[in-house]
């Protein structure tokens, strides 16, 4: 080292090297330091690796106004913790608070800036937001051009909205001052005068002020100018600071249990130009990759069937080259059964996709997917694992949601006696849960008189209580389907319609699906000999007894309303009061609903028929009725139909939950699908009827129809047709041929177009039921073609269902998945963060532009979480038809 310290030459050229390497340091950390920052990137968000700040990619559409999905959001490490980044009306805005409507969105490359307009046209108040990359944080400015009209100063502010699951127990600090996010809501509030409260939608009311003229409003948790949020936990650690404006925390909790934490800025009074800044920091952990997501059935495997993970990967993660199967042994020790090697399937949305194939282990017993340092936790290969999937949804959930009855189970209510006063006529109204009923009530009854005998039979529709009539029509053919498929003779409910009584696992000696069939029935039937046709829905007159969380029996007093009495008074007999909380029925006149019903009675005449005559020969009458009105009244409007007319049937059509995909499709869009489901409606009327008449015009009439159908859209006409098979011939089966190996093509296009090989929807509504309408189709053409779709395709969509889907792989059907259901749904216990057994999610929700999602520390959510009457009886079907195809019986 000496000699070369003396060679000054040598020292010189050293010295370069340093110097030199140096420079290449600074360079890299410079490049580094540029890579960290938020960039806009080509799918118009900002991104840095761990942080995602969306502007305005999901905007408040309007259908069920704040879904709590739209706005600015932040997708941190991966999870969509922060959203409703917007100019907002309130405090704490709940579901029926205004939402703006946006006007634009200029997205600017070269200033690194996205730009929205908001509008709220009750209020002509308009503002602009305007959102910069500023190295690791953005800047969030709101511009208006005109001050805030007079009526909202103080009212209108800049909100960011924090998902309370992911902040709650995390540590916060606002201007130095610690402490905790609460785990319940426990803050202070003030009651203010009706008059100064922004008008909620279509002038509903989210509350019941009890008669004194005044709203809750909450008071700050905290208030200053700088906050760091979940200092102790660096994937949700957020710095956000303001100089020109204060920051004040709610917790939304108070008002809703839907409600978000709530950080806050009001805009000034009287001013114009760049009114409120915030410079908004999400915490990025250093070299972040997001953990492998393995995908696979929770259920487990039958020895025989295909076994295929599917592996969700960040794009920066390293791909390995090999996965392993272990199995846990007997004495609790493990070993390694198999090892194989990783395929790669390739990019889906933000994420890459491999698998890894363990079909060829066949043995029974209990296993985990070791993939790198990631293991997932066990499940079973066993002939019997998929004996039990329908049993929580046919035994628990069903009943629950039986309306009109007392539901217990063991020592616990689930409800009591709901809806003791009846439905009265609803007037000419507009809706919260998009009903309406027109200008004239279509019956003999007037505005809010009582119609008699409505409240008996029937369904709740979802998280919700109402009695949608087309769900509840939809439930009963799903569950005569069951019946006169698989004649299920299980009985574990204790029905009694004398006692309006249902007590779950205990049986009664009637098997249960007769039961459900009757319970519907008595519902719909009632609605027809009642009103004379039927009503679009059976749903609350007020919002604020609508987004009810308890008890079914304490949603209404159980006393008619009269109008002479004061509210909250009740008369001397106690048997009315002056409380407006009865529901109404919607009774607009609907051909097309009442010939969907008039079907489904002639089915229902004949699964009762030596159950219960009495009702089988109503329904029958009324079939008979129904169809030839409805007849003639579709004739008298055909060609002369307008798109009002269209929309309101549109308006049915979407009825399903309180939630739905179809809310926030246009006019034009839902008629499109009005037209494609009517004649798809055509299609299986004309079939239930030859089922169950065998006329041969019915016959004729399908038989015109079914093959131009399946010539337009055979994925769409593919279940009707098999459906046909088991009435038609031998020459009816050999023309479907050819359309069934089209099908077949159609389904093996889809391990093209994603990993999962299921049809993955991207609506506003996750797209359970046509996850559970393919795979019920892929069953039948397994059944009736098993040399065109073999029985190794019949496993896709259990796969999915059970946990080999993105986001997280847990099973989307409450306590079904042996090791890992999903722990919290929206049913009507969601306050509770738990489910009702049996429900089956709408499961992954996309959210614009590349993201997936499904909470699982989150009920509330519907579009991800609720399950419905008529999807969770159609994965009865389902399950009902892989179950007899795996053990053998079809
Ligand atoms: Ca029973
Ligand atoms: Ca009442
Ligand atoms: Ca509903």
């Amino acid at each position: 080292m000496k000699q070369i310290d003396n060679n000054d030459a040598f020292l010189a050229s050293h010295q370069m090297k340093k110097l030199f390497l140096l420079f290449l340091m600074l360079t890299m950390v410079i490049g580094i330091g540029k890579a960290q920052d938020l960039q806009l990137n080509d799918r118009e968000y900002f991104e840095r690796q761990g942080v995602n700040v969306l502007v305005f990619s999901n905007s408040f559409n309007g259908g069920f106004n704040d879904e709590k999905n739209s706005g600015i959001e932040i997708i941190h490490h991966g999870v969509r913790t922060v959203q409703g980044g917007a100019i907002r009306l309130n405090n704490t805005p709940e579901q029926w608070d205004l939402v703006p409507k946006m006007t634009s969105r200029k997205v600017d490359r070269e200033h690194g800036s996205i730009e929205v307009g908001l509008r709220y046209d009750d209020y002509d108040f308009d503002s602009r937001v305007v959102v910069t990359a500023k190295g690791k944080a953005v800047e969030i400015a709101v511009w208006l051009d005109q001050p805030v009209p007079e009526k909202l100063a103080g009212e209108a502010g800049f909100n960011m909205e924090f998902l309370p699951s992911q902040y709650w127990l995390k540590t916060f600090m606002m201007d130095g001052r610690l402490n905790r996010f609460p785990r319940y809501a426990t803050s202070l509030t003030v009651t203010r005068p009706n008059s100064e409260k922004p008008r909620q939608f279509k002038g509903f009311k989210t509350y019941d002020d009890r008669g004194t003229n005044r709203f809750v409003d909450p008071l700050p948790i905290e208030t200053g100018h700088s906050i760091i949020m979940a200092t102790d936990t660096p994937e949700r650690m957020i710095r956000i600071s303001s100089d020109d404006a204060e920051l004040k925390l709610y917790d939304g909790r108070m008002l809703a249990q839907n409600g978000w934490f709530v950080l806050r800025s009001v805009l000034p009074k009287g001013k114009t130009g760049k009114v409120v800044t915030w410079t908004v920091e999400p915490h990025a952990i250093s070299g972040w990759i997001r953990e492998p997501n393995i995908g696979f059935s929770q259920v487990g495997y039958i020895p025989e069937q295909p076994k295929v993970a599917v592996i969700e990967l960040d794009k920066k993660d390293k791909v390995e080259t090999s996965a392993s199967l272990i199995r846990i042994k007997e004495d609790g020790t493990t070993e390694e059964a198999f090892r194989g090697n990783i395929t790669t399937w390739g990019d889906f949305f933000k994420y890459h996709y491999v698998k890894f194939d363990f079909s060829s282990v066949k043995q029974s017993g209990v296993y985990y997917i070791q993939y790198g340092k990631t293991k997932t936790n066990n499940f079973l290969i066993d002939e019997h694992v998929y004996d039990k999937i329908t049993d929580a949804t046919t035994d628990v959930w069903v009943p629950i949601h039986m309306n009109h009855m007392y539901v217990t189970e063991g020592y616990r209510t689930w409800h009591g006696e709901p809806f003791k006063e009846g439905y009265l006529q609803a007037p000419p109204s507009d809706h919260f849960d998009l009903h309406r009923q027109g200008a004239t009530t279509d019956t003999k009854y007037k505005p809010l008189e009582l119609i008699p005998g409505l409240n008996v039979g029937g369904f709740f529709d979802a998280g919700d209580f109402d009695i949608e009539t087309g769900s509840n029509i939809n439930v009963v053919q799903n569950f005569i389907r069951t019946w006169e498929l698989f004649k299920p003779q299980r009985d574990e409910t204790f029905v009694s319609q004398q006692q309006r009584y249902v007590d779950l696992h205990r049986p009664d000696g009637v098997p249960d699906i007769l039961q459900f069939i009757e319970h519907g029935v008595l519902n719909l039937v009632a609605q027809a000999e009642q009103i004379g046709h039927m009503a679009s829905t059976l749903s609350n007159s007020i919002l604020d007894n609508y987004h009810h969380l308890g008890d079914a029996a304490s949603i209404t007093d159980g006393l008619h309303y009269d109008p002479s009495l004061k509210p909250y008074e009740v008369s001397a007999d106690g048997k009315r009061s002056g409380t407006p909380d009865d529901m109404w029925a919607f009774t607009t006149r609907n051909p097309q609903l009442d010939f969907q019903a008039a079907t489904m009675f002639a089915a229902a005449s004949r699964a009762l028929t030596g159950y219960n005559d009495d009702l089988a020969a109503r329904a029958l009458k009324q079939s008979k009725r129904l169809m030839q009105e409805a007849t003639e009244l579709m004739n008298q409007r055909r060609g002369q139909r307008t798109d009002a007319q269209a929309d309101a049937d549109a308006n049915w059509l979407t009825g399903t939950g309180d939630g739905n995909a179809s809310a926030s499709d246009n006019n034009a869009n839902r008629r499109r699908q009005v037209r494609a489901r009517n004649s798809r409606s055509d299609l299986a009327t004309n079939l239930q009827l030859y089922a169950a008449t065998r006329e041969q015009q019915y016959r004729v009439n399908f038989e015109q129809l079914i093959w131009e159908a399946l010539v337009r859209n055979v994925a769409n006409t593919m279940q009707t047709a098999l459906d046909a098979v088991p009435y038609m011939d031998e020459a009816y089966k050999q023309k479907l041929r050819p359309y069934v190996e089209k099908y077949y093509a159609y389904v093996k296009g889809f391990d093209q177009q994603n990993p999962y090989g299921v049809p993955i929807g991207l609506g506003n509504w996750a797209g359970v039921n046509a996850v559970l309408n393919f795979g019920i189709t892929i069953n039948y053409a397994h059944i009736y073609f098993p040399d065109i779709v073999s029985k190794d395709e019949i496993y896709r969509v259990s796969n999915w269902l059970y946990g080999c889907h993105p986001y997280h792989n847990y099973s989307f059907v409450a306590v079904v998945g042996a090791a890992r259901p999903k722990q919290v749904f929206y049913g009507n216990n969601r306050a509770d963060f738990s489910f009702i057994p049996g429900n089956v999610a709408p499961g992954l929700l996309f959210r614009q532009p590349d993201h997936f999602e499904n909470f699982d520390d989150w009920p509330f959510l519907w579009g991800q979480n609720e399950g419905t009457i008529a999807g969770n009886t159609q994965y009865i079907i389902f399950g009902s038809a892989l179950k007899d195809i795996v053990n053998g019986k079809k």
